[in-house]
This record gives structure tokens, C-alpha cells and sequence, in this order.
């Protein structure tokens, strides 16, 4: 059985926490991904606060093991949330596309573990000195808001630069990728890519659809020069995306082009409109994927604890 010290710090079967995917991570895969042992996550994404204290009430119904909720720091209710997640005493709160240095103290006082997604040694080693309890250190084969710097570069560098525990994120999507996050020091990882495909996740089946069909070289990067870096799969809106980019478009007719994408990828299936956010390891995902969330991290472990055995014998 693999044990880290991100099992103690959650009180979790498996080392593993869900990716805060807005408009996907809803209650009920929030709630499998905690049955079946990992740290489920209900994504605040753009929502209010009392869409997001539905969810929750939902999860906990589902659940009885911990679970928490994912804010993404550049939404208007990010503050909301925050006082949400206090007042329902969540487990955890992991955090994206931003620093949540002033919520740290309020969170931590109301006993909820604090564990931001960076892409920076930079901003690993500010978080740790603002009081979080982990990192996750994310690279650039993720899907959605990126940074710049691969997983295979950034997880030592932050292993090296923080005493807290460090979660690996992007890239990783079977054992034998989790077992290279764990050489690369992490205690653990986010998965959020090979959770699109898992029966608790109900987005359109267009999506599933087009992570199954997507190659390696199938997702690309929009908004490098305009606004925020986010990888998805190639389709018409990328391709507009990216020519009004070379043209020269401003951040806010970028901010007004994206505007409801996800939401078109996620509740209707637009395979020409939507922004189909997802990893690099989609081009290894086949229609065997399509398990059970348990399933899915189960057969993760269990390769995992392969791999790592072979591994003695190189
Ligand atoms: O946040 C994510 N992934 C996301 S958020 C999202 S919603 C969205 N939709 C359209 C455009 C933009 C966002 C979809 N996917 N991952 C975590 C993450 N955080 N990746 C990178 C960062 C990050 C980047 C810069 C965190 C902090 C940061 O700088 C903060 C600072 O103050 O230095």
C-alpha cells in the first residue's frame, strides 16, 4: 500500500486528489472520488455561493469521508466561497489561477486544510510561508489555466524548495506517470484529465467523446499573449482563437470570446464552440477508460505498486 504524508494530512485511502474542473467537478464525482478513497473536489469554477452550498449539501449526503471544494481565484464569488468553505467546514480547499495568501489564516482557523495549485517555485515557497498545509505543483501538460514550466521540471524544483508536502499535477494519467511523479518527489497527485471519463462525471458525452478520439498532439495552447494560458482540444474555437491572436486581439475581446466556452463543451456538447479543456495524457485514454471513478483509481494504484516494483529490478 503506498502511504505519504498527503494520506495523513487528509485522512485518505489513496494519495490522490481530484482536479478542480469547472463546470465538470459537480457533487456526485466530488463524492466518488472520496468513496473510492481519494480527496473529491466540488469546483467553485464561476458559480455562486449558493450554487456551490448545494453541492456541497448534495456531497454530503453522497459521502461521508472528506471532501472539499476547488476556488478559482479569478471569479467574481472567490471570496464567497471562501467564506462558504468555513462555515460548511470542508476538509479541503484547493485553489487555482491565483495566490490566496489572505484567505490562508480564516481557512486555517476553521480547520480546513489549505492546498494551492502553483507554477512557480516562486509562489510554492509563498504559500508555504502564508501557512498552506501543501502544493500542488502543476505543469504545462495539464488542461485548463497552465503555467509555463513542464511537471517533469517543476515537481522537483518545488520538492527541493518547500518542506510541505507536494502534489504532482499534469501528465499524469496512468502508473506508470504517477510512479515518475512519486521519483520526482511528490507525495502525491491531482488528477483531473482521466476523471472526464470516469461514469460519476456527467458532462455531455460529446466530451468524452472527443478525449477518447484525442491524440498526443490533439490539445493546444490558447491566450499565451492575450490573457491566461489554457490547453484544450484542438477544434473550430481554438483555431479562431489562435488566428485572432496572431492578429493582434485585445485582452478583452479574448476575455469576450471565451466567455461561456466551458460551459458549451460541458452542458452542451459543442463540438465547434466549446473549449474542451484536458490534459497531454488524453492521447492515452481509450474506451477502456470508461470505468467507475473507484475503478479508475483503484487500477491507478495497482499499477502503480507494479511499476514501482519493476522499478527494483533496473
Ligand atoms: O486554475 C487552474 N486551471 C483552470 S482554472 C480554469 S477557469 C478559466 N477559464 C478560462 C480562462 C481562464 C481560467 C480552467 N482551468 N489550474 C491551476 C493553476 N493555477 N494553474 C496555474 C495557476 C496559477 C497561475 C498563476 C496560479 C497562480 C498564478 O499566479 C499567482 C500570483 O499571484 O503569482
Amino acid at each position: 500500500m503506498i502511504k505519504t504524508r498527503l494520506n495523513e494530512l487528509l485522512g485518505i485511502k489513496y494519495p490522490v486528489i481530484q482536479g478542480g474542473m469547472a463546470w465538470v467537478a459537480e457533487a456526485e464525482l466530488a463524492s466518488a472520488v472520496s468513496n473510492a478513497g481519494g480527496a473529491g473536489l466540488i469546483a467553485g469554477g464561476s458559480a455562486d455561493a449558493e450554487i456551490i452550498r448545494k453541492e456541497i449539501y448534495k456531497a454530503k449526503e453522497l459521502t461521508d469521508k472528506p471532501f472539499g471544494i476547488n476556488v478559482m481565484l479569478m471569479s467574481p464569488y472567490a471570496e464567497d466561497l471562501m467564506q462558504l468553505a468555513c462555515e460548511e467546514k470542508v476538509a479541503l480547499v484547493t485553489t487555482g489561477a491565483g495566490s490566496p495568501g489572505k484567505y490562508i489564516e480564516k481557512l486555517k482557523e476553521a480547520g480546513i486544510k489549505v492546498i494551492p495549485v502553483v507554477s512557480s517555485v516562486a509562489l510554492a515557497k509563498r504559500m508555504e510561508r502564508a501557512g498552506a498545509d501543501a502544493v500542488i505543483a502543476e505543469g504545462m501538460e495539464a488542461g485548463g489555466h497552465i503555467g509555463s514550466i513542464t511537471t517533469m521540471c517543476l515537481t522537483p524544483q518545488i520538492a527541493d524548495a518547500v518542506k510541505i508536502p507536494v502534489v504532482a499535477a499534469g501528465g499524469i494519467g496512468d502508473g506508470r506517470t504517477l510512479a515518475a511523479a512519486f521519483a520526482l518527489g511528490a507525495q502525491g497527485v491531482q488528477i483531473g484529465t482521466l476523471l472526464l471519463l470516469s461514469d460519476e462525471c456527467k458532462i455531455n458525452g460529446n466530451y468524452k467523446e472527443i478525449v477518447i478520439a484525442a491524440k498526443d498532439t490533439d490539445s493546444v495552447i490558447t491566450g499565451t499573449n492575450t490573457g491566461h494560458p489554457v490547453r484544450q482540444i484542438r477544434n473550430k474555437f481554438t483555431r479562431r482563437m489562435l488566428d485572432r491572436e496572431k492578429e493582434g486581439m485585445s485582452p478583452g475581446e479574448y476575455e469576450k470570446l471565451t466567455e461561456g466556452s466551458l460551459r458549451k463543451a460541458a452542458v452542451d456538447g459543442n463540438r465547434e464552440e466549446g473549449s474542451f479543456m484536458a490534459g497531454q495524457i488524453a492521447g492515452m485514454l481509450n474506451e477502456n477508460s470508461r470505468r467507475t471513478a473507484k475503478e479508475l483509481i483503484e487500477n491507478l494504484f495497482d499499477e502503480t505498486e507494479n511499476i514501482i516494483n519493476k522499478l527494483q529490478n533496473v
